[in-house]
C-alpha cells in the first residue's frame, strides 16, 4: 500500500493518490466528507476554515460504489484558490510582494534556503498544514476497509494549553460520542470549558497553543507488524505516521515516558487466559503493542502539537533580503489546532494499520482478505 498527496495551501486543489487497495471495497463519499468536515472544526480554528468547506472527488478507481483494485485518486478542490489565482499561477511572471519575513518554527526559513527559493510562499504552502486534508480524505478510505475487518479507530484532545482532560476515559462508543459532539474533540466537558477560555486568552493576546491528542484503534487483530526486523515494527510505523503531521514533536505508546517512573513489576501487562475470551489482560500500558506486533488489546498513541507559529504577536526574524531584524511574517493563520491534529492522527493511523492488515492477509480483494482474516482468527482460537 501506498499513498502519497500533492497540492499547495491557495492553489486550485489537493490531490491523494492510493495504490495498493484491494478489489471490492464499498466507498462511501459521505464517510470521507464526515471526517473532512471534523477536521475543519475545533474551537480556535481561523478565517480560511470559514472559506473551505472540503469535499472529496473520487476521480479514479472506484467504479459503482466499489474500488476496483486501480489506484484511488481523490481531489479536494480549495475555495480559496478564487482569491489566490494571480499570486499562485502555474505560469506567468510574480505578482503581488514576496514573503521575505520568515516565521520561527516554521519550515520557512530552512525550505529557501534548501530550494534556493527568494519567496518564502514557494515553501509555507506546501508546508501548510492545509494539506493534512488530503490524508484525512486517505485516511476515511482506510477506515472504511478496516470497519469490514471489525478494526475502529478514534482520537481525541486529552490537553489544550496545559489544560488536561480527566486521565479516565469512558468506553468506545460513550467515547466516541463525546467526542462527536465536542467542538474540541474532548470528551471531559468540564477540561473543554477551561481549553476554550485558554484559547480565547491566547487569541487576545496575538498568541497560538498546543496540545496533546490520543488515537485510540480497537478490535485490532493480534500479530500485526513483526519483531523481526526494525521497520516492520507496527511502533515503528505508526510513531512515523504521528511524528509526519505538521507541529508534532513528540509520540508516546502506551503508558510512553511514564514507564520512567515504573518498576517492571508494575510496568508490564499480565497475561491470562479465559477459554470464551482466549488470552487477555487486565491492563494496558504496552497500549496494544509487545516487540512490534499489535497484541489484540486496544492500541493507545498520543502526540504533542506545539502550538502554531503563525502569530498576530510576531517574534523576531531576519528579511532574507536585506539581512535586516525585523518581525516574522503575520498569515492568516489558527490560535489552536490541536482538533484539527486529532482527526488527522486518526488518518495517519488508520493509513498505517491497513498496510499492515494487507501485508499479512493480502491485497488483491476484500472477499479474499476477509476470508484470510476468518481463517487466521480460527486457529488462533484453537492456541
Ligand atoms: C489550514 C489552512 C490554513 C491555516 C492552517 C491550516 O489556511 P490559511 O493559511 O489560508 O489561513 O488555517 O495552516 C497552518 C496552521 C500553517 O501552519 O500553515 C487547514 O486547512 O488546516
Amino acid at each position: 500500500l501506498r499513498f502519497i498527496t500533492a497540492g499547495e495551501s491557495h492553489g486550485p486543489a489537493l490531490t491523494t493518490v492510493i495504490d495498493g487497495l484491494p478489489a471490492g471495497v464499498p466507498l462511501d463519499i459521505e464517510l470521507i466528507n464526515r471526517d473532512l468536515a471534523r477536521r475543519q472544526k475545533g474551537f480556535g480554528r481561523g478565517g480560511r476554515m470559514l472559506i473551505e468547506q472540503d469535499k472529496a472527488e473520487i476521480t479514479a478507481g472506484v467504479r459503482f460504489g466499489q474500488t476496483m483494485g486501480s489506484p484511488v485518486t481523490l481531489v479536494i478542490h480549495n475555495r480559496d484558490w478564487e482569491n489566490w489565482q494571480d499570486r499562485m499561477a502555474p505560469a506567468g511572471s510574480p505578482c503581488g510582494p514576496a514573503v521575505t519575513a520568515p516565521r520561527p518554527g516554521h519550515a520557512d526559513l530552512t525550505g529557501v534556503l534548501k530550494y534556493d527559493r527568494q519567496d518564502v510562499r514557494d515553501i509555507l504552502e506546501r508546508a501548510s498544514a492545509r494539506e493534512t486534508a488530503a490524508r484525512v480524505a486517505a485516511g476515511a478510505v482506510m477506515k472504511q476497509l478496516l470497519s469490514a475487518a471489525g478494526i475502529q479507530i478514534l482520537a481525541h484532545v486529552t490537553n489544550i494549553g496545559g489544560v488536561q482532560a480527566a486521565a479516565a476515559r469512558p468506553a468506545f462508543a460513550a467515547l466516541q460520542a463525546g467526542v462527536l459532539a465536542s467542538e474540541l474533540s474532548c470528551f471531559d466537558t468540564k477540561a473543554e470549558a477551561a481549553m476554550k477560555a485558554a484559547i480565547l486568552t491566547a487569541r487576545e493576546q496575538g498568541d497560538s497553543l498546543g496540545g496533546i491528542f490520543e488515537v485510540l484503534a480497537v478490535g485490532v487483530l493480534p500479530g500485526l507488524g513483526s519483531h523481526v526486523q526494525w521497520d516492520r515494527r507496527l511502533d515503528t510505523k505508526l510513531a512515523a505516521a504521528l511524528m509526519s503531521i505538521q507541529a508534532i514533536k513528540g509520540v508516546e505508546v502506551g503508558a510512553g515516558f511514564a514507564y520512567a517512573g515504573l518498576p517492571g513489576s508494575k510496568a508490564h501487562d499480565e497475561i491470562y487466559y479465559d477459554p470464551a475470551r482466549g488470552y487477555y489482560r487486565q491492563t494496558n500500558n504496552a497500549g496494544g503493542l509487545e516487540g512490534g506486533m499489535s497484541n489484540g488489546e486496544t492500541i493507545v498513541l498520543r502526540a504533542v502539537m506545539k502550538p502554531i507559529p503563525t502569530l498576530m504577536t510576531p517574534l523576531a526574524s531576519v528579511d532574507i533580503v536585506s539581512k535586516a531584524p525585523l518581525q516574522a511574517n503575520t498569515e492568516r493563520s489558527d490560535v489552536c489546532a490541536v482538533t484539527a491534529a486529532a482527526v488527522v492522527g486518526e488518518a495517519m493511523a488508520a493509513i498505517v494499520l491497513t498496510e499492515v492488515l494487507l501485508e499479512k492477509f493480502g491485497n488483491d480483494n476484500l472477499p479474499d482478505l476477509s476470508a484470510a482474516i476468518s481463517r487466521y482468527r480460527q486457529r488462533l482460537s484453537g492456541r
